[in-house]
């Protein structure tokens, strides 16, 4: 292979078969081809280090959650299954570890044992966890975390929330609510939403987002 116009249509049409995007794939070749002309690139194999280093340099940024007022919430949502208790566990055990006081919600009230696996990673990581009934109101629970973190003068709220499809509506309802009662209780506080996706979901992450 040498460095040529079919070179380039070839990894735009591979770029676009392995899910990354019209607009994306077009956007990646584009930098690619401009790099390759200002450093003089003629030997193929250093195409995909080049690659490499675009996509890389497209993922940069947003990784800082603004946390600063007191408390700040954080939200974890996300379809069913894709890591939410997991991330708001590890998030917990992470920002207790830098010396945060945390408090965690156990908001996802809908599925099974979803509240004694919260639990357990309050338990690891060391922080108070507010939970209710199975089945209750989740946004009753945000309410009483909110409060709890209020009157003991916690740092950070993590609320867990039960998976959820994007396309069901009383599900994304309850949702709005729940952000309505911590727009509500905590007036211009930082609030960081968390969408979790699945690493292998590909384009259907858009429709999640
Ligand atoms: N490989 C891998 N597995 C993970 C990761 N995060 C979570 N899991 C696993 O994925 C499964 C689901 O994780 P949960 O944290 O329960 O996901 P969830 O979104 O809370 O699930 P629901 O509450 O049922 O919607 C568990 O078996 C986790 O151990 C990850 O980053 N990588
Ligand atoms: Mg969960």
């Amino acid at each position: 292979t040498k460095i040529d116009e079919s070179l380039f249509d070839e990894l735009e049409e591979l770029l676009i078969l392995g899910d990354v995007g019209a607009a994306t794939a077009a956007e990646i070749c584009g930098e690619l081809r401009s790099r390759i002309k200002q450093r003089g690139v003629t030997d193929p194999a250093e195409i995909r280090e080049m690659l490499r280093e675009i996509v890389a340099e497209m993922l940069r940024g947003g990784e800082e959650l603004t946390l600063s007022t007191r408390p700040s919430v954080v939200l974890v949502i996300g379809v069913n299954g894709t890591g939410k208790t997991t991330t708001a566990g590890k998030l917990a055990a992470r920002l207790s570890g830098q010396g945060k006081k945390v408090i965690l919600g156990a908001a996802d009230t809908f599925r099974a044992a979803a509240i004694e696996q919260l639990e357990v990673w309050a338990q690891r990581a060391g922080v108070p966890m507010i939970r209710h009934a199975e089945g209750s109101d989740p946004a009753a629970v945000v309410f009483d975390t909110i409060d709890a973190a209020k009157s003991r003068g916690m740092d950070v709220v993590i609320c867990d929330t039960a998976g959820r499809l994007h396309n069901k509506k009383n599900l994304m309802d309850e949702l709005s609510k729940i952000s309505r009662v911590i727009d509500r209780e905590l007036p211009g506080c930082d609030k960081e939403v968390l969408l979790v996706l699945d690493a292998t979901t590909g384009q259907n992450a858009v429709s999640q987002a």
